[in-house]
C-alpha cells in the first residue's frame, strides 16, 4: 500500500484502492475491465471485511486478557439489512472509499444498492435484535449474538394481480462475504429418545438422554463494528449438519442414498425462517429450531466460560443471557440440564445458577401470540427437557401454594403446565420463573403486562418487573438513510449527536429559522424526489413530490390497522368525487409490509389496498390530488428510502395491542410528524416531542377494554355516520372488485358484525385529525417547526439509551474500550 500502509488494514484511499484490486484479481478473479456488478461489489466487501477483522481480532484479544463479564443475546430472528454502507459508515472511511472506486470509474452507491440483505426475521422483533448488536458495539460491550442461520429467511413478496404472492428469498445464492464459517466451533444436538435413570459406581443420582438422533450446529460468524470505535462483536448463526458429513454405518452397510437423505434431514432444522411474527401452536419444526439453537449457544459460552478458568458454579457472573422472547425460552431447562447432567452439578446449585443468568423480554400482549407446545410433542422430540420442566414446576408450585395457601386456582393459572386438554407447556411462564428480571418494550406496554398476561407472576414477584422502552439506532436510519439530514445535522450541531442522540435539542433553537426550515425542507424534498425514483423503479407509478407523503410501512395485521387508513383515503375519494371542485391538500399514501402467508385476512387487507390503489390512481377526477402506492416486498434495505421521505408516519393500532413499534421512531427522527393512538411507544414519543407536535386520535387502552366489555356494536357507528356509511358501503358493494360483491365480504363482515379492533369506533376522530394534518400542512412554516422539534426531541428513542439502560439495571456490565493492535 501507500505510505507504507497494509493492503489489508490501510485506510487512505490509495490503500483502499489498492485492495479493491487485489480482492478483485486474487479473489474474484477478475480485472476491472471484465468484472461484474457482483465481482465489484465482493471486491469491496472483502476489503472492507479484512478491516472489519482487523478489529475483530484486537476485541478479541482485548477480551480475553480483561475477561469481561458479557451479554449474550438470544433471538431466532435478527434483521440487520445490508451491511456495506454501514460498515463503512462505522469504520469512517465512507469518503476515500467513495474516492478509490470513483478512480476507476465505479460508483459506490451502485455496490451498496446491490447488496441483498439477510432476511432472518419477520419484522419489529429482530431489526430490534439488530439495532440492539450496533449499540452494544458502538457502546463498546462485550456481547455476542446468536441465533439461526436459516438458508431461507423471509418469503420475498410479488404482487400480482393485486396479491400478495410468496417466492423464496435464496439470499445465499451469490454467496455472503459478511460471515466467516467455523467448522471447529460445533457442537452436538440431540433429539427425541428416551432418558435413563442410574446409579453411579459412587452411589450418584445420574441421568442420561438416550436420543432417537444426534445433529450437529457449525457456528457461522458475521462482525458487527460500532460506530467510531474497535469494537467488533460477534453475531454468531448456527446452521444444522449432519453429525457426521455421512452415516458411516449405513453407508458400510450399501444403504448409500439413505445416509445421503439423513444429512439432507438435518440440514432442514435450519433450512427456512416461520414467517408468522405469531406462533403457529405445534409445528414440530420449530421447536427443533428453538432446541437446535438455544443448546449451541449454551454449549457455545460454556467452552468459552472454560478458557476463563472459573468453576462452572460461577457461570453466571460471565455470561448474562437475554431471552428475546420466549423462542429461546427453552434455555432455561437446557441450562439445567447441562448443569445437571454433564457438568453434575446438584439441583439447588445449578438452579441458582439458572435463575441469575436469564432476564426475559416480552413483545407482545395479543394472547393468540403467546408460545405454547403439546406435552405429546415436546415429549417425543425434548423428553429430558420436559422432566426438568416437571421438576422445575413442582418445586416453583409448592412454593406458590405455600405463598397462597387459600388460592388453588392461582398455581393452576401459574403453572407451566396448562393442564385444560390437550395439555401444554407454556414457554412464557418458563422464561418468567427461569429469569431474574422480566421486561415489556415501553412504558405502557410494560404495565398492560403486569395487569394482564403477566399478572399472576407481577404479584408473586413485582421485583422482577422492569420497563425497557426500545429504541433504534440512528446510524442506519439517519446517518446512512438520510445523508442530507446529517450533513444538515453536522453543519449545525456539530459531531456527537450520532452517539448521543440528546444533543438534537440543540435544534430547538433553529426551529423558527426562516432559513434554516428552508434548508430543512430542501433535505426532506430531495428524499421525497429520491423515494419517486425507487417507486418507479418498482411499481411503475409516479409520484409527485410536492403533495403530502403519507406513510404506513409495518407487518400487515388487523390490530395495526392499515384498513383504517383505507377508510381514510375512500372517504377522500368520496368527497372529491361528490365534489369534483374541492379544494384538499393532495397526498400520496404509502403502504409496504409483508402478510403472513397463513393469515387470510391480512392478505385481504393487501388486496383491498392494491384494489383501491388502482381504482384511485387511474381516476381522473382525483388525478393530482389522491394516489396511493403498495411497495412490494418491504425489507430494512426499502425502509431506508421510505423513513426519510415521509411527512406522516401512520401508528394507528388499536390502543393496548402494539407493544412499542420502533417504525414510529424511524420516522419521527427523519423529520415525519407522527398520527397516532396512545398505543406502546406512540405515548412516550409524543411525551416527549409535545402533545402539540404529533396529531393524535382514538379511544386509549383503557376505553378500548370498557368499550369491549361494554357489548361493541359496530353498526351503531356505522347507522351514525354518513360517511363511514358510504365507505363501508362502496366497498361492500364491489366497487373495488370489478363488480364482485363477494371479495372483500369477509371483510365488511367482519367490520359490521364484530370489529375486534374497534375501526368503526376510532374512524370519525380518525378523520377529524386527518383533517387537521392536511390543515397544518398547508402553513409549511408551522409544518416546518413541528418536524423540527420532532427530530430535535427524539434522543431518547436512540437503541443506545435502551442499551444503556439494559447494561446498568439488567445484565450489569461495563464498556470494555478497544485498542487496535
Ligand atoms: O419489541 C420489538 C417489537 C415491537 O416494537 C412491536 O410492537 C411488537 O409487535 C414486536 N413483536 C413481535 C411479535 N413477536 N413475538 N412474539 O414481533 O416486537
Amino acid at each position: 500500500g501507500g505510505n507504507g500502509e497494509s493492503i489489508r488494514t490501510g485506510m487512505s484511499e490509495e490503500a483502499i484502492r489498492l485492495a479493491f484490486l487485489d480482492n478483485l484479481f486474487y479473489v474474484q478473479g477478475r480485472f476491472l475491465e471484465v468484472a461484474s456488478l457482483d465481482d465489484k461489489y465482493k471486491a469491496l466487501a472483502y476489503t472492507v471485511r479484512d478491516r472489519l477483522l482487523h478489529r475483530w481480532v484486537s476485541t478479541i484479544r482485548t477480551y480475553q486478557q480483561a475477561n469481561p463479564r458479557t451479554v449474550c443475546y438470544l433471538s431466532a430472528e435478527y434483521l440487520p439489512g445490508p451491511f456495506m454502507g454501514l460498515n463503512l459508515l462505522n469504520m469512517g472511511i465512507e469518503e476515500p472509499t467513495r474516492k478509490a472506486l470513483q478512480s476507476l470509474g465505479i460508483d459506490l452507491e451502485s455496490l451498496i444498492a446491490y447488496e441483498q440483505e439477510p432476511g432472518l426475521g419477520n419484522g419489529g422483533l429482530g431489526r430490534l435484535a439488530a439495532c440492539f448488536m450496533d449499540s452494544l458495539a458502538t457502546l463498546q460491550i462485550p456481547a455476542t449474538s446468536y441465533g439461526i442461520r436459516y438458508e431461507f429467511g423471509i418469503f420475498q413478496q410479488d404482487i400480482r394481480n393485486g396479491e400478495q404472492v410468496e417466492t423464496t428469498d435464496n439470499w445465499l445464492h451469490y454467496g455472503n462475504p459478511w460471515e466467516v464459517r467455523r467448522p471447529q466451533i460445533s457442537y452436538d444436538v440431540k433429539i427425541g429418545g428416551h432418558t435413563e435413570h442410574y446409579t453411579n459406581e459412587q452411589g450418584l443420582h445420574r441421568v442420561r438422554w438416550v436420543p432417537h438422533e444426534t445433529f450437529r450446529g457449525v457456528a457461522i460468524d458475521t462482525p458487527i463494528l460500532g460506530h467510531d470505535v474497535n469494537t467488533v462483536n460477534l453475531m454468531r448463526l448456527w446452521r444444522a449438519e449432519a453429525a457426521e458429513a455421512l452415516d458411516f454405518h449405513a453407508f458400510n452397510e450399501g444403504d448409500y442414498y439413505g445416509a445421503v437423505l439423513r444429512e439432507v434431514r438435518s440440514e432442514t432444522i435450519s433450512k427456512v425462517l416461520y414467517p408468522n411474527d405469531a406462533p403457529e401452536i405445534g409445528k414440530r419444526l420449530r421447536l427443533l429450531q428453538q432446541h437446535f439453537f438455544v443448546t449451541c449457544s449454551l454449549q457455545d459460552m460454556m467452552r468459552v466460560h472454560r478458557t476463563t478458568g472459573m468453576p462452572i458454579e460461577r457461570f453466571h457472573e460471565k455470561f448474562t443471557v437475554q431471552l428475546n422472547d420466549t423462542h429461546p425460552a427453552i434455555a432455561v431447562a437446557e441450562l439445567m440440564r447441562l448443569l445437571l447432567d454433564n457438568h453434575h452439578l446438584d439441583w439447588d446449585t445449578a438452579w441458582h445458577v439458572t435463575r441469575h443468568t436469564f432476564a426475559y423480554t416480552n413483545h407482545t400482549l395479543l394472547p393468540e401470540a403467546l408460545e405454547k407446545w403439546p406435552i405429546p410433542l415436546f415429549q417425543s422430540l425434548l423428553p429430558r427437557h420436559l422432566e426438568i420442566i416437571y421438576e422445575i414446576n413442582s418445586r416453583f408450585l409448592d412454593e406458590v401454594r405455600q405463598r397462597y395457601p387459600f388460592d388453588p386456582d392461582r398455581a393452576q393459572r401459574l403453572s407451566i403446565i396448562d393442564e385444560t386438554l390437550p395439555r401444554h407447556v407454556r414457554m412464557a411462564h418458563l422464561a418468567c420463573i427461569g429469569s431474574f428480571a422480566i421486561n415489556g418494550v415501553a412504558e405502557l406496554h410494560s404495565q398492560l403486562l403486569k395487569e394482564t398476561v403477566l399478572r399472576d407472576f407481577y404479584e408473586l414477584w413485582p421485583e422482577k418487573f422492569q420497563n425497557k422502552t426500545n429504541g433504534v439506532t440512528p446510524r442506519r436510519f439517519m446517518l446512512l438513510s438520510n445523508p442530507g439530514l446529517g450533513s444538515l445535522l453536522n453543519e449545525t450541531l456539530g459531531h456527537g449527536w450520532e452517539t448521543d442522540l440528546e444533543q438534537l435539542r440543540g435544534l430547538e433553537a433553529h426551529a423558527d429559522d426562516p432559513a434554516f426550515q428552508e434548508r430543512w425542507r430542501q433535505v426532506k424534498r430531495q428524499r421525497k424526489e429520491a423515494l419517486a425514483g425507487e417507486v418507479h423503479k418498482l411499481c411503475g407509478i409516479d409520484i409527485t413530490p410536492t403533495s403530502l407523503y403519507d406513510v404506513q410501512v409495518k407487518r400487515i395485521h388487523e390490530y395495526k390497522r392499515q384498513h383504517l387508513n383505507l377508510l381514510h383515503i375512500i372517504t377522500l375519494y368520496n368527497r372529491i368525487k361528490r365534489n369534483p371542485a374541492l379544494d384538499i391538500v393532495p397526498r400520496t399514501f404509502i403502504f409496504g409490509g409483508k402478510s403472513a402467508p397463513g393469515y387470510a385476512m391480512a392478505k385481504l387487507i393487501i388486496r383491498l389496498i392494491n384494489a383501491v390503489a388502482e381504482m384511485v390512481n387511474r381516476d381522473r377526477d382525483v388525478a393530482g390530488r389522491l394516489k396511493v402506492v403498495f411497495l412490494p416486498n418491504f425489507s430494512v434495505k426499502l425502509g431506508q428510502w421510505v423513513y426519510p421521505a415521509a411527512d406522516i408516519s401512520q401508528q394507528i393500532s388499536t390502543a393496548g395491542k402494539e407493544a412499542s413499534g420502533t417504525g414510529n421512531m424511524k420516522f419521527s427522527m427523519n423529520g415525519a410528524l407522527t398520527i397516532g393512538t396512545l398505543d406502546g411507544a406512540n405515548v412516550e414519543i409524543r411525551e416527549d416531542v409535545g402533545a402539540e407536535n404529533f396529531f393524535l386520535f382514538g379511544l386509549d387502552a383503557d376505553a378500548v377494554s370498557h368499550t369491549l366489555a361494554n357489548g361493541y356494536r359496530p353498526w351503531d357507528y356505522y347507522n351514525a355516520n354518513q360517511e363511514l356509511k358510504d365507505v363501508i358501503d362502496l366497498i361492500a358493494s364491489g366497487f373495488f372488485a370489478h363488480g364482485d360483491r363477494s371479495l372483500f365480504q369477509p371483510l365488511v363482515d367482519h367490520l359490521l358484525q364484530h370489529d375486534s379492533y374497534l375501526l368503526l369506533a376510532d374512524y370519525a376522530d380518525y378523520i377529524a385529525c386527518q383533517d387537521q394534518v392536511s390543515a397544518a400542512y398547508r402553513d409549511p412554516q408551522r409544518w416546518t417547526r413541528m418536524s423540527i422539534l420532532n427530530v430535535a426531541r427524539i434522543g431518547k428513542f436512540s437503541s443506545d439509551r435502551t442499551i444503556a439502560e439494559y447494561c446498568r439495571d439488567i445484565w450489569k456490565v461495563q464498556p470494555v474500550p478497544v485498542k487496535l493492535d
